[in-house]
């Protein structure tokens, strides 16, 4: 997948994220197997870790009672690029469950995942959560090092150790340090896939400055957007009282200089253009249909969405019984209540605007509550009138990027993204669409719908331009140069207040 030249100079790779790229499961005679998951990430870091000699960390998904237990070797059938991940390449991650629980719904799900999404009032802040969190992070750096000190050591190859996410804010900081008494050689980098907050946001969580200090001891930490990086850089200007270049991104800490670098991800692009050939019809013709894909998740401004739909057919009746908008929501976090009372606001809210426009042989909204396989989504993709991708707040999204991909159908679709997702500020052919102004929402659709069709395919031809241009491969390859080149004596100069 990588050019073999970055490849080869990026040395060893130990890839640090809460879950494996695989989850264990037993079978019913209590026997481990892996099941693989194939998102982009996976399938862009995979082959970086395997083929450059690798390791990866994480969580495999389950409590092993015994943890001498051997892992399981993927299944021969397996054709996912998890499989070449061999055992030995492999560290699980175990923990006390309640501390796991803890960390896990508690301080990231139900604590970072509101606030960095700018959302407080969703989130809470407990002492325990954040204990449990200190304790998770401290054995995810543990294993990293078990992991670093089981490479072999070579003169010319440092390894790189790559951390992800917001599970994992606290644990660069005790690699180095014991790295560093160790006298083993590494590079630290970091890449947080949600919204990095403004510094009146995170200042709400009453640990800011440890999680600040946490990221901070990585040497390079990558954002999506170069928002997220002057908000990350005002933190730490404001919060710990760092010395920091905003023109190059540069933040001083304890003696190093750390860079923050905007690296927006992208999605494997030909696997869903081919996906898109591929795929059989499964929507009818007959109607136009406005598609919308995501996790249940309250940041995915899912209300606000059905909302507009639902003034699109008062204010336009023209689309009824011509237009329907298909929902596929995948049941996310489904044991925490905020989920669940989504889950519940979205069936009624979906039962009352269906009550009231259905004809007998139409209704306006399809709902699909559940997961459905690549192929039926890269068919929904390319048979859609319109792309709805309307988060209130999203780090990316990649449904947006999977969308532009399929689209190979002439003439094509509209996107439509919200200004606060990082696609929103990426894809700039799409049309914009504010969320919260319900009425302004609804006239973007009704555009959407009547969009010309030179308009269309003119639109449509850039923001593919982009995306396969820059792929997940790409992404990786960034990522990967972004840690490999040094500091110029002229960033360092530039480093002041
Ligand atoms: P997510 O919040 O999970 O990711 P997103 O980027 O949209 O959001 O990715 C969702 C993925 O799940 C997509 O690849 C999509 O195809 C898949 N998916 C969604 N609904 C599905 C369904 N019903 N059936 C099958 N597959 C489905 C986080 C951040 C994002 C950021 C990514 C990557 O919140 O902002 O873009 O990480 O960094």
């Amino acid at each position: 997948y990588l050019m073999p030249d970055v490849v080869a100079s990026s040395g060893s790779m130990i890839v640090v994220s809460n879950r494996l790229p695989f989850v264990l499961q037993r079978d019913k005679d209590g026997k481990l197997f892996r099941k693989a998951s194939a998102g982009g990430l996976v399938t862009a870091v995979a082959p970086v870790v395997i083929n450059g000699g690798g390791l990866w960390v994480g969580w495999p998904g389950m409590h092993l009672e015994d943890s001498s237990e051997p892992m399981p070797e993927s299944d021969p059938t397996d054709i996912t690029p998890t499989a070449g991940l061999k055992s030995e390449k492999v560290v699980a991650v175990q923990m006390d469950p309640a501390i796991f629980d803890s960390y896990y719904n508690g301080c990231c799900n139900a604590t970072f995942w509101p606030l960095f999404h700018s959302m407080p009032d969703r989130a809470s802040f407990k002492r325990d959560h954040w204990k449990s969190y200190g304790i998770a992070n401290k054995e995810f750096a543990e294993c990293a090092l078990k992991a670093l000190r089981s490479l072999p050591k070579t003169s010319t190859e440092v390894p790189l150790i790559w951390i992800h996410d917001y599970h994992l804010m606290l644990a660069a900081n005790w690699i180095r340090q014991a790295a560093e008494e160790e006298d083993i050689k590494c590079k630290l980098g970091f890449f947080l896939h949600i919204p990095f907050p403004s510094w009146d946001i995170c200042r709400l969580f009453p640990w800011a400055d440890e999680i600040l200090q946490g990221m901070l001891g990585c040497d390079m930490v990558g954002f999506h957007i170069t928002d997220y990086c002057l908000n990350f850089v005002d933190c730490c200007q404001r919060s710990l009282g760092c010395r920091v270049d905003r023109k190059n991104l540069l933040v001083e800490h304890g003696g190093r200089t750390v860079r923050v670098r905007p690296l927006p991800i992208g999605i494997p692009y030909e696997r869903f253009v081919e996906l898109s050939e591929k795929a059989p019809r499964v929507l009818s013709t007959n109607q136009k249909i406005i598609l919308g894909v995501d996790r249940l998740d309250y940041t995915k401004g899912l209300v606000h969405r059905l909302r507009a739909f639902e003034k699109l057919l008062e204010n336009h009746p023209e689309h009824i019984e011509k237009v329907s908008l298909l929902q596929i929501s995948v049941p996310s976090r489904t044991d925490v209540k905020e989920y669940q009372d989504l889950k519940e606001e979205m069936d009624q809210l979906v039962g009352r605007i269906n009550g009231r426009f259905t004809k007998p042989n139409w209704s306006p909204i399809r709902y699909i509550y559940g997961c459905v396989s690549q192929d039926e989504l890269a068919a929904f993709y390319r048979d859609s009138a319109v792309g709805l991708v309307t988060p209130l707040r999203d780090g990316m999204n990649l449904v947006a990027k999977e969308f532009v991909a399929c689209q190979i159908n002439v003439p094509p679709g509209v996107l439509i993204v919200s200004p606060f997702a990082g696609a929103g500020e990426t894809m700039h052919e799409a049309l914009i669409s504010n969320p919260y102004e319900i009425d302004d929402a609804s006239e973007v659709i009704h555009r959407a719908l009547t969009m010309p069709e030179d308009e269309r395919i003119l639109r449509m031809n850039y923001l593919r331009r982009r995306e396969k241009l820059n792929d997940v491969n790409y992404w990786t390859k960034s990522f990967l140069s972004a840690m490999g080149s040094l500091l110029t004596q002229g960033e360092q100069d530039d480093v002041g207040s």
